[in-house]
């Protein structure tokens, strides 16, 4: 029998695709090449199967024109690049990569929230232009971490991860909204208090965004949000671009509303708004939260997992919709 043929959308590791191609005929795209959609829907006829790396867009236009295509296995915990209604009334499944990812995600977005309100970079670019020449007793005199409030914006595992480093690393006082309140045992073991969204953004000495982009949580930080915090507050978002309205951050953090911001994604990316780079009181990295080697293997190896058991043995590990598989395409 002939193996199902599958797309390998961006570079990935060399020993995931010798992997994948035991089971299938793989096309890849080691170069890396950033691809067109009318490319992507090209390069995918004929595949039964996608391997995305979340920055690939899945609607009903695309699964229109791929008719053979049976799965697409996003390497993300963020799925916000399917659309998975469509996905399911086209009988296409889609899968994502939970859990391997969480606590190394939670590690970067404490280490942005240390860095954001101890000034890393603002202080080490200082130093570098060579300007400290006497220290002085206010010199980057940043916010106090241990024992504040720590705010947590979408409390999924990976917000947990992050409330239970403040709480039982740095003494710090959780609150956190969400969707639906955690049960009882997660929030005592998050040492985590639910409150309503107004409490949380008056409250927070460091807001975290940890919530899924959705188009209910677009713009869910914007100019009527930031008035709301206190004028020495951080905000972290290490969720996705567009949950926070990137030019309303940078005229906050210009006019010193909030103290200071660190972001690990953005409205657009690799596009970052002008106007995030000319103020001082951010720190931004470049969608790295999940970026140790341990955990870049481990995502990759499962939104493999997921290809070979689809498509192998109909029994995905990480399925989003399962009821996709009803009206599977075959
Ligand atoms: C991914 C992420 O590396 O998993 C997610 O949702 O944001 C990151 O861990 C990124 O999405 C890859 O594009």
């Amino acid at each position: 029998m002939s193996k199902p043929s599958i797309l390998v959308a961006r570079a990935i590791f060399p020993e995931t695709i010798a992997r994948l191609a035991q089971h299938f005929e793989v096309t890849a795209n080691q170069p890396d090449e950033l691809w067109d959609r009318a490319t992507l829907i090209d390069k995918l006829r004929g595949k039964a199967g996608v391997f995305t790396t979340g920055g690939e867009r899945i609607d009903a236009e695309l699964l229109a024109a791929c008719p053979d295509l049976r799965i697409c296995a996003n390497m993300a915990v963020g799925y916000n690049n399917f659309d998975l209604a469509a996905m399911t009334a086209a009988g296409v499944l889609g899968t994502n990569t939970p859990d391997v990812l969480t606590e190394t995600t939670a590690d970067f977005g404490f280490a942005l929230l240390l860095a954001t309100a101890r000034r890393l970079t603002e202080s080490e670019h200082f130093l570098r232009a060579g300007q400290w020449n006497k220290w002085a007793f206010d010199m980057f005199a940043g916010a106090e971490v241990n024992g504040s409030t720590l705010g947590i914006l979408g409390m999924g595992r990976i917000g947990q991860g992050i409330a239970r480093r403040g709480a039982h690393g740095f003494g710090m006082n959780v609150i956190y909204h969400n969707r639906s309140r955690l049960d009882a045992a997660t929030e005592a073991d998050c040492k985590a208090r639910y409150v309503d969204k107004a409490t949380l953004l008056r409250e927070a000495d460091h807001l975290v965004l940890v919530l899924p982009y959705s188009p209910a949580s677009h713009h869910a930080i914007g100019t009527a949000e930031l008035a709301q915090m206190k004028p020495t507050a951080t905000l972290v978002n290490v969720a996705r671009g567009g949950i926070v309205d990137d030019a309303a951050l940078a005229q906050a953090l210009r006019e010193r509303r909030i103290a200071a911001a660190g972001l690990d994604v953005f409205e657009g990316e690799p596009r970052v708004h002008p106007d995030l780079l000319t103020v001082p009181n951010v720190v931004l990295t470049p969608h790295i939260a999940s970026a140790t080697v341990r955990t870049r293997r481990a995502m990759a190896d499962l939104a493999a997992d997921n290809l070979i058991n689809f498509l192998t043995q109909g029994q995905p590990k990480t399925p989003l919709n399962p009821e996709a598989l009803g009206g599977a395409r075959r």
